[in-house]
């Protein structure tokens, strides 16, 4: 295959993919496979300069690269030098290169190795590299084929990060950081879909919310809910999914929890919260939240009727005097 034609073709395949993850393993395995080279790997550097993400081939499959030694590897030898010139470097003995540092082995021992950075918008967005167990391995040829390979990865990388940024203010509340509401929905309504049973639902609500905007202002208010949500969330046990549901709701979908569990992580949410006066700024202001819960037995059903039961027990523990759960 021509020069073009096989960039053409590695462009049209990494451009097509939306997914991080999937657009670096498909650029390390065309490339490795490209330069016929043993193994490869990529590392995503963040605009700090810090290792973010790696990702490893050997022989066409993927492997654990060691995470410790991966993290390091731009604090010395050859990645690093490659990150701080932003130009790409060979090493044709790795025995007799002192910059190539054997901490990439795996049990395998590279004796050649090139190293690339990924240039996009004057920015190195990672740094490639591919060694061989032969010395000698890598021509200048190739090296220049590689850079105009990382070229066109370097645009799918960029696409990819942009899609994946997009789809994050999508899917989470800015504030809190949590699902917002459309997205708790979304997941919800799958997990209700999925038939496991039982399942419940929380629906917590700020006591009095509106006193302290009133009387803290809006943004002590802010604090609060960040203070309040954050609370929520680490009070919840694994595979409970939160979201911000309106602006001082946040719901919760309690997977496989019969009414008993549902109520005892519920308990657990309201005293995380009144525990301590939640921090706002320098104010520290008692905060109260309640919640209602409703648990589903049956397969099949719908989420709104769940939710609303949800609603209903929340404000039957408003009526009764807040700072309390009710199920049912
Ligand atoms: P109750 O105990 O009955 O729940 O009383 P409450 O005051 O909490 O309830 P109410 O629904 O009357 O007030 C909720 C307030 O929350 C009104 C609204 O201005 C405020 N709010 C909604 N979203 C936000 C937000 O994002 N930030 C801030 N600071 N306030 C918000
Ligand atoms: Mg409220
Ligand atoms: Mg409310």
């Amino acid at each position: 295959m021509g020069v073009v034609r096989l960039l053409l073709d590695i462009t049209t395949a990494l451009t097509s993919l939306l997914d991080l993850d999937q657009v670096l393993g498909e650029m390390l395995t065309r490339s490795v496979r490209l330069a016929a080279a043993t193994a490869g790997t990529i590392i995503l550097v963040d605009e700090r300069g810090r290792a973010q993400r790696k990702i490893a081939v050997r022989n066409d499959k993927p492997y654990e690269a060691d995470e410790l030694i991966l993290s390091r590897v731009l604090e010395r030898g050859l990645a690093r030098e490659v990150f701080l010139t932003g130009v790409p470097a060979k090493v044709d003995d790795t025995q007799l290169d002192p910059r190539w540092l054997r901490i990439d082995n795996n049990g395998q021992s590279s004796r050649s190795a090139v190293c690339l950075p990924v240039w996009r918008r004057r920015r190195i967005l990672g740094i490639l590299t591919l060694t061989h167990s032969r010395t000698h391995h890598f021509t200048d040829d190739l090296l220049e084929l590689l850079e105009a390979v990382a070229g066109q990865a370097a645009i799918a990388i960029e696409n990819a990060q942009l899609f994946g940024e997009v789809q994050r203010l999508a899917t989470t509340d800015a504030l809190t950081g949590l699902a917002n509401r459309r997205h708790f929905l979304e997941r919800a309504e799958a997990a209700f879909a999925s038939g496991a049973r039982p399942l419940s639902v929380a629906m917590i609500d700020v006591d009095h919310f509106k006193t302290v905007n009133d009387e803290r202002g809006h943004l002590a208010g802010d604090a609060v809910l960040t203070d309040v949500a954050g609370r929520i969330r680490a009070a919840l046990p694994e595979g409970a999914l939160l979201g911000r549901f309106g602006g001082e709701e946040f719901a919760v979908l309690l997977p496989e929890t019969d009414e008993a569990a549902a109520l005892r992580a519920a308990e657990t949410v309201r005293a995380a919260v009144s525990a301590t006066p939640v921090n706002a700024g320098e104010l520290a202001l008692p905060t109260t939240v309640s919640v209602g819960v409703a648990t589903w037995h049956d397969a099949g059903g719908d989420l709104r009727e769940v939710l609303k039961r949800a609603d209903e027990r929340l404000y039957e523990a408003k009526r009764d005097g807040r700072d309390r759960v009710r199920a049912g």
